[in-house]
């Protein structure tokens, strides 16, 4: 095996051990500076191949960075993306912080597809003319690293900070609203700490989805027919705790809630 596949196994078996026992780790760029991004997305894919090995599978995708407010939080400029199995998923409303490290929870449009996406230069339409339907989401969020600090390289490699997802029990037709419009407000124990409205996902969510198959056509991967796709947060994410109480109004798209418990 060459050295850089090996170093790359290394580091995926490391993160992933982490990844399960729900344990912090310091930033794979300290001890390996010259990891590029395109290395970072082959970790994350070994990480999830380690996965698939224990008999977990892959329901979808998650596009994350593709609002200015995420970006700034956490000082990457840029979207990336990561893959959701269905372990992730959590279909009761209770979040349990057990196996957790310092989660964080954030408003998101999810698309469901019925048609395959592939390619290069997919527009607005084609991803219209592919989705089921939509459904108000909540990412949680709780990135390996200490102190939630990281850089492209770190977060890539991570499976950008993917933890669990809610999804809300209605779905809706693509076509039932703008998504652009669709305000959404977050309250933690009544009390609203966060608002943002779909155009702050790259101007539309749909256009996460362009963005996402762009980038994963690259590795020559598509997404496919029911897969499940979290288009990023609306707003910044809110660290949640024991006892917390979480409602997101998405508007004309309905509300989750859901209890955290330790
Ligand atoms: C990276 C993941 C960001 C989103 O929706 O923007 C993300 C992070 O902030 O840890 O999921
Ligand atoms: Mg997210």
């Amino acid at each position: 095996m060459e050295t850089k596949t090996l170093t790359l196994n290394q580091i995926a078996e490391h993160i992933d051990t982490h990844q399960v026992k729900g344990t912090e780790m310091d930033k794979i760029t300290i001890d390996h500076p010259s990891l590029t991004v395109e290395d970072a997305y082959e970790i994350q894919k070994l990480c999830i191949d380690q996965a698939e090995l224990r008999g977990e599978t892959m329901v979808g995708w998650k596009m994350g960075l593709t609002s200015k407010a995420k970006q700034e939080s956490v000082g990457v400029k840029e979207p990336i993306y990561g893959r959701l199995t269905k372990k992730m998923e959590v279909t009761e409303s209770v979040l349990k912080l057990n196996g957790l490290i310092h989660p964080r929870v954030e408003p998101e449009i999810a698309f469901v597809m019925k048609k395959e996406l592939k390619g290069d230069h997919l527009t607005p339409k084609d991803i219209w003319s592919a989705t089921e339907f939509i459904l108000p989401a909540v990412e949680i969020i709780d990135s390996r690293y200490r102190n939630f600090s990281f850089t492209l390289v770190d977060v890539v490699a991570d499976n950008a900070s993917s933890s669990k997802f809610i999804l809300g029990n209605q779905a809706y037709s693509p076509f039932h609203t703008s998504l652009s419009d669709v305000n959404v407000t977050m309250k933690q124990n009544g009390e609203e700490v966060q608002k943002g409205s779909g155009a702050a996902v790259l101007g539309h969510p749909i256009k996460s989805i362009v963005e996402l198959t762009r980038m994963i056509n690259k590795e020559g991967l598509s997404i496919k027919p029911g897969m499940v796709i979290l288009t990023g947060g609306i707003t910044e994410a809110v660290k949640v705790f024991d006892g917390d109480d979480i409602t997101v109004d998405f508007g004309p798209l309905g509300k989750l809630s859901f209890e955290v418990k330790g």
